[in-house]
């Protein structure tokens, strides 16, 4: 099938909109029987790195062994077993967790599986850095309202206070419901577009998005979403926080 040249994906200084007619799949050291689609990395000026792992049953991703890189890992599809030294636990989708820098680990398909991963360096305060891993299941979260709009439900899976310097949660938007303002901040966001579909706002120009796309806003990118369709728009979203912005 040719695309005769044409793809929703852009790239701009401030902003990546990454749509999966243009994913390229390439291995990374540490996966076995599976391959990666880099989303988000320091070469387009992000402060993290956010990828697609598809894992065959049996495929695995051991840790990045990068010294001071904490990783967050949450199941798009599939069930995968997190193993390090200090605990053991089967994800299922939805299922998501939190290993902090240095830890040695892998994640084993159970069964075939689909994973959103991000790597980060810790840059929170000196000292203060987690050191326990952190599992759970994002489809249990009860979802909080986004200042008082029922219709827009966060999921908030890392848990709060200083020693974690980034978040990741996921946005539920009811058919037709939006951000209530422009937002333009200092921290970035890498996002998987879940379910549903509706129109991205980033800095000047409106994209239509749907699930399986993904976004990187750099800082201060202006960026709006509005929900279309009859069925709820969902994402994955992270955000660097809890730091100085120094
Ligand atoms: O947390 C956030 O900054 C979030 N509201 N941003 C977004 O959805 N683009
Ligand atoms: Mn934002």
């Amino acid at each position: 099938m040719h695309h005769l040249g044409a793809t929703r994906s852009a790239h701009r200084r401030d902003h990546l909109l990454h749509t999966p007619d243009a994913f390229i799949r390439i291995p990374l050291p540490g996966l076995t029987l599976g391959s990666a689609i880099v989303h988000a990395a320091p070469a387009i000026g992000a402060a993290f790195t956010q990828y697609t792992v598809e894992l065959q049953v049996g495929g695995k991703l051991a840790d990045s062994g990068l010294p001071g890189v904490q990783r967050f890992v949450f199941v798009q599809s599939g069930t995968v077993d997190l193993a390090s030294e200090a605990a053991f636990r089967s994800l299922p989708a939805t299922g998501f967790c939190f290993v902090p820098a240095d830890v040695a680990h892998t994640l084993t398909a159970t069964e075939a599986a689909v994973l959103q991963v991000i790597d980060k360096p810790f840059t929170g305060l000196e000292g203060a850095a987690a050191t326990r891993i952190v599992t759970g299941v994002e489809s249990q979260i009860p979802g909080m309202p986004l200042g008082d709009d029922p219709d827009l439900l966060v999921r908030a899976m890392m848990p709060a206070g200083g020693e974690y310097d980034f978040a990741v949660n996921t946005m539920s938007y009811a058919p037709g419901a939006s951000l209530a303002q422009v937002e333009v901040h200092v921290m970035e966001h890498g996002l998987m577009m879940l379910e549903g579909g509706g129109i991205y706002r980033l800095n000047d120009a409106w994209y239509p998005v749907a699930a399986g796309d993904f976004i990187w806003m750099g800082p201060y990118c202006p960026q709006w979403f509005g929900a279309i369709g009859k069925t709820q728009a969902k994402y994955l979203i992270y955000k660097d926080f809890n730091r100085h912005p120094l």
